[in-house]
C-alpha cells in the first residue's frame, strides 16, 4: 500500500491554496493508474524532526511504498510512473519524451513561475520576473497548438506534472495563452483528476473539523 503524505491543515478562503497543494500530484496519478493509496498527514504548524527526516525542507508531498521513502512531487511521480505503463511508456523514445518533459515542467516552467508567483504577492504580475515567465508561456502555447499531450502521443505523467504547474500559475490564463488554457482544462476534465481534487478539498474540510474539535 503507498502512502501519499500531506499536511494536517493549510489554509482555506479564496487565495487559500486548497485544490492546489501538490499532493494532488501524487493522488492524480495514483487514481490515474488505479494504484491503491492511503493519505496520513503531518502537521502543518509544528514541523517537528520527524518531519525534516523524511522531507529535508519541512515541506510536503512525501511518499512512502512497504518501507521505502521518496520526496519531491517531481521524484514521487517518476517513482509511481514506474508501477504503471498509463504513466510512462517503457518503449524507450516514449520513455525518454515522458522524462524530459516531466523535467521542463519542473525545471523550465515551475522554476520560473513560482518565482514569478512570490514576487507577484509584492509588486503585482508585471513583476521583474514576468518578462521571463512569458518568454516560457509563450513556447509553452506553441507546443500545444498541435498535439493534445505534451509527451509520447498519449496522457502521461508528464501531463500531470505540466498541468499542475499551469493551475499554479494565474499569468498562464491570459487571453495570450488560448492553448495553454484548452490544455489545462483537458486534464482536468479528467475523472482521476476531479477525484484527486475533490478528495484533497474533502481532507482540509475534515482537518478544520479536527482542529476546531
Ligand atoms: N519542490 C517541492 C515543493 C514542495 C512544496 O512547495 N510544498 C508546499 C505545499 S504545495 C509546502 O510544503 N509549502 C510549505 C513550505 O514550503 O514551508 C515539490 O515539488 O515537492
Amino acid at each position: 500500500m503507498l502512502t501519499i503524505w500531506t499536511y494536517d491543515y493549510v489554509p482555506g478562503g479564496e487565495n487559500g491554496p486548497r485544490g492546489l497543494v501538490r499532493d494532488l500530484r501524487l493522488r492524480w496519478a495514483c487514481e490515474e493508474a488505479a494504484l491503491d493509496y492511503e493519505v496520513k498527514t503531518t502537521p502543518f504548524d509544528d514541523r517537528g524532526s520527524d518531519h525534516f527526516a523524511r522531507q529535508p525542507f519541512g515541506q510536503i508531498p512525501f511518499l512512502e511504498d512497504d518501507g521505502l521513502k521518496v520526496f519531491e512531487s517531481g521524484a514521487c511521480l517518476l517513482y509511481l510512473a514506474k508501477k504503471s505503463e498509463i504513466l510512462m511508456p517503457s518503449d524507450p523514445v516514449g520513455e525518454a519524451d515522458t522524462l524530459q518533459w516531466t523535467i521542463a515542467a519542473l525545471n523550465s516552467i515551475e522554476m520560473v513561475s513560482v518565482p514569478w508567483m512570490v514576487l507577484n504577492w509584492s509588486d503585482g504580475p508585471d513583476n521583474g520576473l514576468a518578462g521571463w515567465l512569458d518568454s516560457r508561456l509563450a513556447r509553452m502555447e506553441a507546443v500545444l497548438a498541435d498535439r493534445e499531450w505534451i509527451a509520447a502521443g498519449r496522457f502521461t505523467v508528464a501531463d500531470i506534472i505540466m498541468a499542475d504547474v499551469f493551475r499554479q500559475t494565474r499569468r498562464a490564463d491570459a487571453p495570450a495563452y488560448p492553448n495553454i488554457r484548452a490544455y489545462k482544462e483537458r486534464a482536468c476534465a479528467r475523472p482521476a483528476f476531479r477525484k484527486a481534487h475533490d478528495d484533497q478539498v474533502a481532507h482540509f474540510v475534515e482537518g478544520d473539523r479536527a482542529r476546531s474539535g
